[in-house]
């Protein structure tokens, strides 16, 4: 009896390991803080696509801010200019940084700032994975 239990145990552990390197997650998930009356914030994490499959960013959603799109900072003379990515394309095995300077989630319509601190969830809708939950913290940088 105990030994197959012990048995159970690991295959369910075979079987979970594989399944968590071929999924696309995203990780490191935060956000800056927000000055009061400011109704904009930023969003960075880290994008991997182990699912195999090509996959697209179709929408993303959070409680904590009326809209929520994939922005690129780019420097056109001289300036930084932020571009809306309508859609995002993930290769598979592609990593994608999301960080200060280049792709973030631009949040828009903040509900209120955001506090070092606080924690919120945010909903990428991929194509392909279907929704992801991610869950951001809020720091200073
Ligand atoms: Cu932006």
């Amino acid at each position: 009896m105990r030994i197959g239990q012990g048995l159970l145990v690991s295959l369910a552990m075979l079987v979970a390991a594989p399944a968590l390197a071929d999924r696309l997650t995203v990780t490191d998930a935060w956000a800056r803080t927000t000055p009061p009356g400011v109704s904009m914030g930023a969003v960075y994490f880290r994008l991997q696509n182990g699912s195999g499959k090509s996959d697209r960013l179709l929408k993303l959603s959070t409680p904590v801010a009326a809209s929520a799109e994939v922005h690129r900072t780019e420097i056109v003379e001289g300036m930084a200019r932020m571009r809306e990515v309508s859609v995002l394309h993930v290769a598979p095995g592609e990593k994608l940084e999301f960080a200060p300077g280049g792709l973030h989630v631009m949040l828009m319509g903040l509900q209120g700032p955001l506090r070092e601190g606080q924690v919120f969830e945010l909903t990428l809708l991929f194509e392909v994975a279907g929704p992801v939950k991610v869950r951001v913290t809020t720091r200073r940088n």
